[in-house]
């Protein structure tokens, strides 16, 4: 356990929060060894930055190779489980009267570990959509090529998550707003604050008046401005300031 000091001021604001939105990026998953996007990666994928493959130009060139390194993703998050970060959320939810849990992750690790308000902003990895026409696919003819073919159109089936110079999904992108700029506390967990508009929610949310509250061991473009600023990994942070404001006995 961090031997971080929770402050008593936090403490009371937390305690006395109303409504909560809690933004969270790849760094929340790295606990259960899914590789963030900005870190070095492994193996096969070593030789290529992620920023090369998540674009829809990306797939167009390379298809099967844009296609394998989803497959090679899903695979490896499929083995890995939720870790403390991921399940003291869960007992944010279940503690404040209104929660909203915003990701930029397409891992599906809050929602597994018990998460039930989660905004998924740049989708999912297990999902799969057309890349012609857009709709969801559940279903294809394994016929050994790939990427695979759409059971309709025929066009290539891509990963249903949002590339580079790709719109977000609007609805979802409207609701994280609005729990942004109503929530009286924003937590960014794990996000180096890069990515836009996923970026701007921390800094609509100072400006709404919220108390804003980073957790990474890095410092971000947001940590100058956020209300604190606390260092270190998810996994040991958000347990340990749950403690502080509600006492032991919460998710570990
Ligand atoms: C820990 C930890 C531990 C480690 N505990 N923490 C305005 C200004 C400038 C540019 C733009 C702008 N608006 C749009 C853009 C362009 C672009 C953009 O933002 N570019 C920037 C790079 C400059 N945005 C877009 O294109 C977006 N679309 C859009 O805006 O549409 C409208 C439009 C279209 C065309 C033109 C203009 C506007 C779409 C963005 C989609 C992002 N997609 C990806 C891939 C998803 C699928 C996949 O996973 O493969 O999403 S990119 C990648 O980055 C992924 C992530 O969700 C996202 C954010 O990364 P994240 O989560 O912050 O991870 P890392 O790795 O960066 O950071 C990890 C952090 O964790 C670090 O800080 C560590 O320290 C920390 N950490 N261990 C806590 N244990």
């Amino acid at each position: 356990m961090t031997a971080l000091t929770i402050s008593p001021d936090l403490a009371t604001t937390l305690r006395n929060a109303r409504r909560v939105a809690a933004l969270t990026g790849a760094g929340i998953s790295a606990e259960s060894g899914v590789p963030t996007f900005r870190d070095a990666q492994t193996g096969l994928w070593a030789q290529y930055r992620p920023e090369e493959l998540a674009t829809p130009e990306a797939f167009q060139r390379h298809p099967q190779l844009v296609w394998d390194w989803y497959a090679w993703r899903r695979n490896l998050v499929a083995k890995a489980e939720p870790n403390a970060g991921h399940r003291a959320l869960v007992e944010l939810e279940q503690r404040v009267p209104a929660f909203t849990l915003i990701t930029q992750n397409v891992d599906g690790l809050h929602r597994r570990a018990g998460s039930r308000r989660v905004l998924e902003l740049h989708g999912n990895l297990f999902r799969t959509r057309c890349f012609a026409e857009g709709i969801v696919v559940d279903n294809w003819a394994n016929t050994g090529g790939v990427p695979p073919r759409c059971p309709h159109c025929g066009a290539w089936l891509r990963p249903d998550v949002v590339w580079f110079g790709e719109m977000l999904p609007e609805a979802v992108l409207r609701e994280a707003e609005e729990a942004t700029v109503r929530c009286d506390v924003f937590f960014s967990i794990g996000t180096s604050t890069l990515v836009y508009p996923a970026a701007e929610l921390p800094f609509a949310a100072l400006r709404g008046g919220a108390t804003v509250v980073e957790i990474n061991p890095q410092p971000t473009p947001l940590s100058q401005q956020a209300h604190y600023s606390l260092r270190g990994a998810a996994g040991e942070v958000l347990p340990t300031l749950l403690a502080a404001v509600w006492g032991r006995g919460g998710a570990d």
